[in-house]
């Protein structure tokens, strides 16, 4: 399983620009990545954010709908609150906070395109 985390923050969210594979790199995601054996999904999430972004988070409420991901994968996607720290791009090649027009503009990897409405209704319009 592959986790997902929507930091949302006075009505804007968290993008992160991927820089691999070379098919995604340039898009933009939830951060998060795989869960290693042991962990649960909600654990993954916290570790993937703190080593990703240098924050450490609480994890929320699970976004609806799992989305099937290339070999077997499933990615999911949760609520993320933000605890402390400022999020800065240890692993992706930029972050951008946006609102609900800059997420429906935005270039998203396919995969997280499932969730725009129920983020878009969270954000702040423009
Ligand atoms: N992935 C995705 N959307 C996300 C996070 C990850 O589609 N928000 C996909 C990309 C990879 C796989 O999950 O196929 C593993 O992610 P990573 O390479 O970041 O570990």
């Amino acid at each position: 399983m592959v986790v997902a985390g929507a930091l949302v923050a006075n009505g804007l969210l968290l993008l992160a620009q991927r820089s691999r594979p070379p098919e995604l790199a340039g898009m933009w995601e939830l951060p998060g990545g795989k869960v290693e054996p042991g962990e649960s999904p909600e654990g993954a999430l916290e570790r993937e954010l703190r080593e990703e972004l240098g924050v450490e988070t609480v994890v929320g409420q699970q976004l609806a709908g799992d989305v099937d991901l290339a070999g077997g994968l499933v990615l999911r996607a949760y609520r993320v609150e933000l605890m402390s720290g400022t999020p800065a791009p240890l692993d992706h090649s930029d972050l951008r906070w946006v609102d609900a027009r800059g997420l429906v503009g935005a270039d998203l990897v396919d995969a997280d395109r499932a969730w725009v409405p129920e983020l878009s209704g969270m954000l702040r319009q423009p």
